[in-house]
Order: structure tokens, then C-alpha cells, then sequence
């Protein structure tokens, strides 16, 4: 049985996380999406309202579950007695970031593994804190977020 932990901000999810999601459900048996709660960060959305978000646009997918995370991921990894993490990739200006991440991770857990997916080219400028920029803006956002995510942004900035 091949479980994953996908984990993210999700500040709000976005279409580009969607797709990952629903790729990563096909090619393995279990998909954690893991939401960071760290209280020292600030985020648009509190947890709370991350996760109903993500409840209700993930509920279609029957192998994906939803949990929450604090402190160090290899700790939470090793809690869901999984080594494999998934992370999505759009510019090189990823690169960067996630190669650091993973290698950090790989110093505290040698044997986790970060598996990329590519993101679909129609997302690959898609980001959360851009769909919060347009939407702070009333800028239309429908065609980029799932439609809870689409409509706690309006009510946010309403
Ligand atoms: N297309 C494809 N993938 C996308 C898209 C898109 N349009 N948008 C985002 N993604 C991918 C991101 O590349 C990422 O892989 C994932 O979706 C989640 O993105 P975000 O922005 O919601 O979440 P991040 O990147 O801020 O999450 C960072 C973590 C919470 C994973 C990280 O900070 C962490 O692990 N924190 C715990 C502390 C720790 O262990 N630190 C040591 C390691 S650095």
C-alpha cells in the first residue's frame, strides 16, 4: 500500500494544488494532505476554514484524507509511517526552495523521499498568494480556485 503526504499551506487551495492532488491520487493507494497550523505565520485563511475549504473540495476524491501538522515534517511523516512526500513544481523558481527543503528533510530522515509532479502549463503561474492579490482586488478569480475556495475569498474580501 503506497500512502503519500501532500502538505502545503493551502492558503487558500488553488486549482494548481487540485490537479496535483487528483494526479497523486492515481498513481498512489493514499493521499494525506497535510495542512501546516503553524501559529506564528500568518495566513488569509485560519485552519479551520483551510480545512473546510479543502473538505469540501477534495470530498469527491475517495482515497485522499485531511490532516493537520505542526513542527517538522519528517516528524508528521514518520507519524503517518509514510516516507513519501509529493510536491508540485511549476518555474525554476522552485527550484530552488524545494530542492533546499528536500534536501533538509533528507538530512533529518535519510530515507524520505520527495516525488515531483509537474504542474499541469495552464496552472503554472498559479499560486495562493496570487489568487489572494487578485481577489483583494475584487479581480475575478472563479477560473482559478475550486469553487469553496472562490467563495470564502469573496466573503473575505467582500
Ligand atoms: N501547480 C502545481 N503545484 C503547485 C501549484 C501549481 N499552480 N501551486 C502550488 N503548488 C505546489 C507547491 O509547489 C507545493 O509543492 C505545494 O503545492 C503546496 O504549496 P503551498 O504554497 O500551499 O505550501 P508551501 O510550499 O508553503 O508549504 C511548505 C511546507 C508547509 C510544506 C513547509 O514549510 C514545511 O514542511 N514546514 C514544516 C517545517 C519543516 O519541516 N521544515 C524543514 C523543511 S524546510
Amino acid at each position: 500500500m503506497r500512502k503519500a503526504i501532500y502538505p502545503g499551506s493551502f492558503d487558500p487551495i488553488t486549482n494548481g494544488h487540485l490537479d496535483i492532488i487528483a494526479r497523486a491520487a492515481k498513481i498512489f493507494d493514499e493521499i494525506i494532505v497535510a495542512v501546516l497550523h503553524n501559529d506564528d505565520k500568518h495566513h488569509l485563511f485560519p485552519i479551520e476554514e483551510r480545512l473546510r475549504i479543502l473538505q469540501e473540495t477534495l470530498a469527491h476524491i475517495p482515497n485522499v484524507s485531511l490532516r493537520t501538522f505542526n513542527g517538522l515534517l519528517v516528524d508528521f511523516a514518520a507519524e503517518c509511517g509514510t516516507n513519501l512526500v509529493i510536491r508540485g513544481l511549476r518555474m525554476v523558481s522552485d527550484f530552488d526552495y524545494e530542492f533546499q527543503m528536500t534536501l533538509t528533510n533528507r538530512q533529518l530522515k535519510s530515507d524520505l523521499e520527495t516525488v515531483f509532479l509537474m504542474t499541469d502549463a495552464v496552472y503554472s503561474f498559479l499560486s495562493s498568494s496570487v489568487v489572494r492579490q487578485i481577489a483583494g482586488y475584487h479581480g475575478k478569480i472563479e477560473h482559478l480556485v475550486p469553487p469553496a475556495s472562490a467563495l470564502a475569498l469573496r466573503q473575505k474580501f467582500a
